[in-house]
């Protein structure tokens, strides 16, 4: 088990150069530290806590390190709960290492992954349900990711899961008491209680079914591009880019490797993959190049295939469907500004990669594709994948025991489920296990400076 004890220091802004970049402290060291490192313009930072002071910071021997705004909270009124103090100094690697190596020779050490979350929540600052948001807000790439963590921030999600378990576990009691005392009570759930567990069951079912959506956003969606050489693949590739990214030639079998983007549709990510036309490969290179396009093919969760709609639907194209995995989501007519109007291949959607008409059209119907999926997800959605996946356990164990309770196996089977159920509610809410446990479990993943 490492060490989690001391006072810790970390840099809490990404890595670069920037105007700014933020060093963390916290710990019984953090006021010591700007004590004797800090010499503010004004008031020291003790003296005016929560408050941004401007001052110099300096080494051992005198000589500044920068010009730097530095801020003192005291705990208990810190993120961490214990007195943290947060150094602004200009965003470049030089400063930020000065900085820290004069942490470490006064005494602080390197936080760990996730250390300053781990101390918030275990000096009962943060519920494990709001840092795992902030952990789901750090790693939010697209908006509609960082709404669904802003909706669990705050400690709605916590009162969500809470509030279920408290039903759970009232549930339980009345069915305990009933096994406990059959003659007075009657061995029989009431209808209330049959309809609080149905209750329970679609509550919990609606909320892992979020946790499901979460896990889909943050995965993203995947589309190839196939289809035989010359027909604008790479062309249309840039075109949904926006950017010049394939190489794109009047020459048949220009690409070879698979080149791979992620665009943002809808707020949502959706990787697409730019591959080698599909042909009787002219030479051993494209040979492989054709390959490995269609394995990316097969591993994309679809493909997009594009033909040339002034060539018209033909033997190389059937020969293209037929070494597809699985039915293309969509057939594009490319080149559709050399060809007057006029049917090209049923079902097939008109584009083209030169003008960009049927862009927009390609656009909504991958979008389509991917899912009415509510950016915000109405409901608080669970906000990591830890705690999604102990929230669809605890769902299936209130689903079975509304099945048996259906069936008539009797509350003694039931109640067994509920209580795994319940367990599963409790994990999903503070994890179970002690709090170092804990921190190598959960918090060690999340980076570092957190
Ligand atoms: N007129 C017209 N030309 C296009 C269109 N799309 C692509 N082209 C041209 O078609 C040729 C082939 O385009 P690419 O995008 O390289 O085709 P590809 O399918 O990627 O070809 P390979 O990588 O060889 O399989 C180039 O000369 C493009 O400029 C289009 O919509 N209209
Ligand atoms: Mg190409």
């Amino acid at each position: 088990m490492p060490d989690l004890g001391g006072t810790i220091a970390a840099e809490a802004t990404p890595p670069g150069r920037g105007a700014v970049r933020v060093v963390r402290i916290s710990g019984p060291l953090a006021g010591p530290f700007l004590e004797s490192h800090f010499h503010p313009v004004g008031p020291p930072p003790s003296e005016a806590p929560r408050r941004l002071c401007l001052g110099e910071l300096r080494r051992e021997d005198g000589r500044p390190l920068d010009r730097a705004l530095a801020v003192l909270f005291l705990g208990p009124d810190s993120l961490t709960g214990e007195d943290v103090a947060e150094i602004q100094v200009h965003g470049s690697p030089g400063v930020v290492r000065g900085c820290l190596d004069l942490c470490f020779r006064f005494g602080i050490r390197q936080a760990r992954p996730g250390e300053f979350l781990w101390r918030a929540v275990s000096l009962g600052k943060m519920s494990l349900t709001e840092a795992e948001a902030v952990d789901a807000m750090v790693a939010a790439d697209t908006e509609a990711l960082a709404l669904r963590a802003a909706s669990a921030l705050g400690g709605r999600l916590a009162g969500r899961l809470s509030g279920l378990s408290a039903r759970l576990l009232e549930l339980r009691a009345a069915w305990e008491a009933r096994l406990d005392f059959p003659e007075e009570l009657g061995e029989a759930a009431s209808p209330q209680e049959t309809a609080e567990l149905e209750g329970l069951a679609s509550g919990l079912a609606a909320l892992a079914r979020e946790g499901e959506i979460g896990a889909r956003m943050k995965r993203g969606w995947s589309v190839a591009i196939v289809g035989p050489p010359n027909s604008g693949k790479s062309s249309l590739f840039n075109r949904l880019l926006s950017r010049e990214r394939a190489l794109v030639t009047p020459h048949p079998g220009t690409t070879r490797d698979v080149l791979e983007e992620t665009l943002e549709i809808g707020g949502l990510p959706l990787v697409v993959k730019d591959t080698a036309g599909v042909r009787e490969a002219v030479g051993e290179v494209e040979g492989l190049g054709v390959e490995r396009g269609l394995e990316a093919a097969a591993a994309s969760d679809g493909t997009l295939l594009v033909f040339d709609a002034s060539k018209g639907w033909g033997e190389e194209e059937e020969a293209v469907l037929a070494r597809l995995e699985r039915p293309p989501i969509l057939t594009l007519a490319n080149k559709r500004d050399l060809c007057s109007a006029g049917p090209t291949h049923p079902g097939a959607l008109p584009v083209s990669a030169l003008t960009g008409q049927g862009l927009d059209e390609l656009v909504g119907a991958l979008r389509a594709w991917m899912g009415e999926v509510p950016p915000t997800g109405g409901e608080i959605p669970p906000a990591g994948e830890r705690q999604a996946q102990a929230v669809s356990r605890a769902a299936a164990a209130v689903a079975e025991a509304l099945q048996g309770h259906r069936e008539g196996v009797g509350l003694e089977v039931s109640l067994s489920a509920l209580s795994a159920a319940h367990r599963w509610l409790r994990e999903a809410l503070s994890g179970e296990g002690s709090d170092e446990e804990l921190y190598e479990r959960i918090f060690s993943r999340f980076c570092i400076g957190k």
